[in-house]
């Protein structure tokens, strides 16, 4: 079995403006349809358990759900609420993949929604982006499930504030292998006025984006994490795909496309 997951976001009130661009139709999948499951509009919610149409392996086990938590992570043992991002490793049993971990409040602005396919054209895409990524030409994803954060403020800030973040994260999987993809389609705010932030959305505690294990090894920070480079993680990437970020996750040790193991912030030539 396969499975593969996808979140974005996006300001709204940019929407029409970048719908408009070709780069924003590349970068995030499909999302927003009718069969999307949307979570509530409410600050530091989380979606119902989500079960996953076939398990998939992550960090070393078994998983067959997960949540969707609105402060821009997926976790797959329990939903986390935390509003303030935490650095990795949170070493506490509960794998999680931090899209971009901070103070989002949907009430003020954003949908959060959710949907997982085994549809052909669905899965093709998966595969075509993961085979063009890393040296597997067998391949095929059996699952993708994707997550998008369309649109979102950060909590403390005007309801009339257009600064709002667009963001997706994308796992896909053949059931044995995992990635999780992330895309960044506009970031314009790092951080809610509850974790130190101003009333721009910066400084302060500042997002943070990676993979978890739980466990005191096996995780990933994106460099610039937890500073106010995450402002401008949209024009960096791994793969060579501006705004976007896809790590093999189904191992202990998270691997990216040249197979570095990530257990500590040492690629700082990712943000050049
Ligand atoms: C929604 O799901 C149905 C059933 O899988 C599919 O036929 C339809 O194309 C989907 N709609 C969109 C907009 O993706
Ligand atoms: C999924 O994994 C669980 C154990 O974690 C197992 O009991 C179940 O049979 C598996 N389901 C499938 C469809 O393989
Ligand atoms: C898999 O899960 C079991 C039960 O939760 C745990 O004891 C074991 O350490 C896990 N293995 C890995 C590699 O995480
Ligand atoms: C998405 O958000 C906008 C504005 O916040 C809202 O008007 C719209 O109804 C939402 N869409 C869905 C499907 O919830
Ligand atoms: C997953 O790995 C097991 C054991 O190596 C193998 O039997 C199975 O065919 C693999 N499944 C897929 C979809 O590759
Ligand atoms: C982000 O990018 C812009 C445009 O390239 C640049 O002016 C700004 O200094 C960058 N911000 C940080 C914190 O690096
Ligand atoms: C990155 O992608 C561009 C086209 O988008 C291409 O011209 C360039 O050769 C690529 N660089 C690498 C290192 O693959
Ligand atoms: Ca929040």
């Amino acid at each position: 079995m396969a499975f593969c997951a996808a979140l974005a976001v996006i300001a709204l009130a940019t929407f029409t403006a970048l719908r408009a661009t070709s780069s924003a139709a590349r970068l995030l999948y499909p999302y927003g349809s009718e069969n999307d499951t949307f979570n509530k509009n409410e600050d530091d919610g989380t979606s119902a358990l989500i079960e996953l149409y076939s398990n998939i392996t992550l960090f070393g086990n078994v998983s067959s759900s997960l949540y969707v938590n609105n402060n821009g992570l997926l976790s797959f043992k329990a939903p986390i609420s935390v509003f303030t991002p935490k650095d990795l490793p949170v070493a506490d049993g509960n794998p999680f993949l931090a899209v971009f971990w901070a103070d989002i409040d949907n009430v003020i602005a954003g949908n959060i929604s959710y949907w997982q396919s085994n549809e052909l054209s669905l899965l093709n895409q998966a595969t075509s982006d993961v085979r063009s990524y890393f040296s597997l030409p067998s391949f095929s994803a059996a699952l993708v499930f994707v997550a998008t954060w369309h649109g979102v403020a950060y909590y403390g800030s005007s309801a009339s504030s257009s600064m709002v973040n667009t963001f997706q994260a994308v796992l896909c999987s053949n059931g044995n292998l995992t990635f999780i993809m992330f895309n960044y389609e506009s970031i314009l705010w790092t951080t809610g006025t509850s974790s130190g932030g101003n009333n721009k959305g910066t400084g302060g505690t500042q997002a943070l984006a990676g993979v978890n294990s739980g466990y005191q090894t096996g995780y990933y920070k994106i460099p610039g994490s937890l500073s106010e480079d995450m402002i401008n993680i949209s024009s960096t990437s791994n793969v060579n795909v501006t705004g976007r970020w896809v790590f093999r996750v189904d191992k202990l040790h998270p691997e990216d496309a040249s197979g570095i193991i990530g257990d500590v912030e040492k690629c700082k030539k990712y943000l050049c």
